[in-house]
């Protein structure tokens, strides 16, 4: 017998539709209600392994941030300049550009991200002093495919392992734009992990002439991605791809084990633009590849050889 199914409509990741009956597929839990009680939110973050905060930012806020970085993105050769910039509308087959350097000198973006509600947020969620990563990944996906199934720590895995990855949309993302998704349950199954999760996207075989060869170019061996199919990944591990359809002001929080990916873009020519930044207690070690003011990233510099 099929199971029954949610009343949303048909969802597709990575190029596959998402099987949408109510065990497979569900609805982000909002916990923008508890806000205010930390002890509640360590608990769902425990339970849930995210923290899906409805509107907790500033609207208003956000949407300033997206006007500097969609006047950038048109400057950058990204827009359809036919149309205001702040609508986000893309050239055809803009695809999904990652453009981490218009976060740089931008007030907007920093000040939201990096000071005021969401550094409160952190500060009482760790429970004491807080740093961010320098780096912001900021993401720009035009129609097509979105983010495959990945977790967060094979690409920042050598300091704490128990920083929180914060997912920021820049406007209204609904489920035709595609948004995040995380699998629930994924991130209490080190049974199916714990190969894949501990290694770093970076580092390399120095004994293998190849591996070493192609990694000093800044070649990946691994590129930290988990599958290329979500309803497979979702069979093996159970649990229900959530999503929302979200609105600027929500963020969501989560941690390094849980495993997310996103829907696909299918509006006819808008950018889904959103920025993933990163919070740790200042007490712990951080990931040096994302501190400084010209982070080195996954760029050579960053690359760590090893026997293997
Ligand atoms: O925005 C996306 O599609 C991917 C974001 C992501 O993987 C992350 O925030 O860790």
């Amino acid at each position: 017998m099929m199971s029954p199914t949610l009343d949303l409509p048909q969802l597709h990741s990575y190029g596959h539709d998402l099987d949408m009956s109510e065990d497979k597929v569900g609805l982000l839990r909002d916990s923008c209600g508890v806000a205010d009680d930390v002890e509640e939110l360590r608990r769902r973050f425990d339970e849930d392994g995210y923290l899906y905060m409805k509107g907790y930012l500033d609207r208003a806020e956000v949407l300033r941030a997206r006007e500097s970085l969609t006047s950038r993105l048109a400057d950058a050769g990204v827009l359809d300049l036919a149309h205001p910039h702040v609508e986000g509308i893309c050239k055809p087959n803009s695809g999904y550009v990652f453009k981490p350097e218009i976060t740089n000198n931008n007030e907007a973006v920093q000040q939201l991200l990096y000071s005021g509600r969401l550094v409160d947020f952190y500060t009482r969620f760790f429970g004491e002093p807080i740093r961010h990563y320098d780096y912001t990944w900021l993401r720009a996906i035009g129609p097509g495919k979105g983010t495959n199934p990945h977790c967060d720590l094979p690409y920042m895995g050598r300091g704490t392992h128990r920083h929180m990855t914060c997912w920021l949309p820049y406007g209204d993302i609904s489920f035709t734009l595609g948004g995040l998704m995380v699998l629930e349950g994924s991130h209490k199954r080190m049974d199916l992990l714990e190969n894949y999760v501990y290694r770093d996207v970076d580092a390399f075989c120095e004994n293998k002439q190849k591996e070493a060869e192609a990694a000093k170019k800044g070649a990946w061996s691994f590129t930290g991605t988990l599958s290329h199919n979500p309803p497979m990944v979702r069979n093996k591990f159970g649990g229900r791809w959530l999503t929302t359809e979200f609105k600027a002001g929500d963020f969501l929080t989560f941690g390094m084990f849980l495993v997310h990916a996103s829907l696909d873009n299918r509006s006819e020519n808008r950018l889904r633009i959103s920025s993933d930044s990163r919070y740790q207690r200042a007490s712990e070690p951080i990931d040096e590849r994302w501190v400084g003011i010209n982070p080195p990233g996954h760029s050579t510099s960053g690359k760590r050889g090893r026997i293997c």
